[in-house]
């Protein structure tokens, strides 16, 4: 069978929705680090939609580490399958991306498309680890990346750096800076990867630089919102059958799309408005919102559902003790953490999120929400933790989902088997000396200084949930989810 790319496009059936616009002529206007299912499946479409009404939209892809993406578009030119995966499923050809890079195999050239003056945008879905963050939301400047970029030497290595050094070439060379658009699921992701950058730049002594950025460069924050399950065999085939022709990576998401933009895109804020992003001056509420409500209730379904015995989200929501837990945790626990913001109504994005869970067209599974933990649950659940204790409300539900995630580990740890979390070494080391004393195996959980706020860690209430909550998930779990 042939390969979906430019010189085949034309074999693809009718059915099926093609670029509507001459991407040959079209000219790059963005750079983005971490061309991964995500960003294909979220920002590449409404680029492709910013395309087609014939804006300088066309994506330079850059992969930080691993070639896979590079491996499979390069012989595609850029183009590939997205499925919305619904009761009326539809197939699309996104041609958005125009070149795959992979950084440490062409670094001359990520630098020239980041110093390019046609570059207006440089987003990014490198995922929470890729800020190199400490827990307090400064550059960890310990981290391996991190300390090869200020040794120097040779090209960047992490994400921050790679910004801070095409700055620096835009500055150098008398051309404006590009606008840095995080798209990665932390709260206030835009000020930390502002942080990030100016940390780099003034660890490194360069205070020009740290001052330039300062005054001219804008890092908008977003919220990115849009389900998209990893790819599988499945998909592979449904689009070899449909296009009749080869497609390395396609990449499947539900219909539900939402990117949320702090309004400081300048000229290009039109282009985003027509493709229906949402350009706002309080992206802190809908991101707080977001991370809280859908991502905490997906990690709880990750971590609880598997420990039932589950393998997606729809069969996770399929079992009542489990989604009438997760409901009440929403509706009561974190919907209680979210202010009131016009525009945001928490009981519709609720309902919504409970509907899209069940999406049966979708297979979600649990276990690739269960990636990063450690890197996540500061976010979606713990925060949410540390102001409802500040604040006297319970936390008996929240506990739930942090001691599911200990059994995760220990399960996973005495079946020796890997999990992919950045602390994955630290993670099993803990998880094979649980023994399920809850007081012995909690204390040392709640000592990891990088992922439990001190608050939290300390606070005498939560670890008496979390201890309760973490003996009935091993001995009578519904008793955890009837809280
Ligand atoms: C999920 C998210 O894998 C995960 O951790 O919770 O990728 C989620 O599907 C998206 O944030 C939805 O917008």
């Amino acid at each position: 069978m042939r390969r979906l790319s430019n010189e085949t496009l034309y074999l693809v059936p009718a059915s099926v929705e093609t670029p509507a616009y001459d991407r040959a002529a079209s000219k790059l206007g963005v750079v983005h680090f971490g061309p991964g299912a995500f960003h294909r499946a979220h920002q590449a479409w409404y680029f492709d939609e910013m395309l087609k009404a014939g804006g300088d939209f066309a994506v330079c892809g850059v992969a930080v580490r691993s070639a896979d993406v590079e491996a499979a578009l390069r012989p595609q030119d850029g183009l590939y399958a997205l499925a919305e995966r619904e009761a009326e499923p539809r197939l699309r050809i996104i041609g958005s991306i125009r070149e795959v890079l992979t950084a440490p195999r062409a670094p001359e050239t990520v630098l020239a498309r980041l110093a390019d003056p046609g570059v207006r945008l440089v987003t990014s879905t490198v995922t929470e680890k890729g800020y190199c963050l400490t827990p307090a939301g400064d550059l960890d400047l310990g981290h391996p990346d991190i300390r090869r970029d200020l040794e120097g030497a040779g090209p960047p290595v992490s994400f921050p750096g790679w910004l801070a050094t095409g700055l620096a070439a835009r500055r150098a060379g008398g051309v404006a800076p590009f606008v840095a658009l995080s798209c990665d699921n932390l709260s206030d992701n835009g000020k930390r990867l502002r942080r990030a950058v100016l940390q780099l730049v003034e660890a490194k002594g360069d205070r020009d630089l740290a001052a330039w950025i300062e005054g001219e460069v804008r890092f908008p924050s977003t919220m990115v919102d849009s389900i998209t399950p990893a790819t599988d065999d499945e998909l592979r085939e449904k689009v070899r059958r449909e296009l009749g022709l080869e497609d390395a990576w396609p990449i499947q998401r539900e219909r539900f799309v939402q990117w949320v933009v702090e309004d400081a895109l300048g000229a290009d804020a039109d282009a985003f408005a027509a493709a229906g992003v949402t350009l706002t001056h309080d992206v802190a509420a809908f991101e707080k919102a977001k991370l809280r409500l859908l991502n905490g209730a997906h990690s709880t379904l990750a971590y609880v559902g598997l420990r039932l015995g589950h393998e997606t989200v729809a069969q996770a929501m399929g079992d009542d003790a489990l989604a009438g837990f997760v409901a009440r945790m929403m509706r009561e626990d974190i919907a209680a953490s979210l202010p009131p913001t016009p525009g945001l109504d928490t009981a519709a994005s609720i309902a919504a999120v409970l509907i899209r869970f069940r999406n049966p067209a979708i297979a979600h599974r649990l276990a690739q929400i269960a990636w990063d933990g450690s890197h996540k649950l500061p976010f979606r659940i713990l925060e949410t933790t540390a102001e409802a204790l500040a604040e006297g409300r319970p936390v008996s539900r929240l506990a739930v989902p942090v001691a599911a995630w200990m059994h995760f580990v220990r399960a996973r740890a005495r079946a020796g088997e890997a999990i992919t979390d950045p602390m994955a070494d630290t993670l099993l080391d803990l998880g094979r000396r649980m023994t399920g004393d809850p007081a012995a195996d909690v204390a040392p959980v709640l000592a990891l200084a990088a992922v439990f706020p001190p608050a939290v860690a300390a606070n005498a209430r939560f670890r008496r949930a979390l201890e309760t909550a973490y003996a009935q998930l091993d001995t009578d779990p519904s008793a955890a989810l009837a809280a």
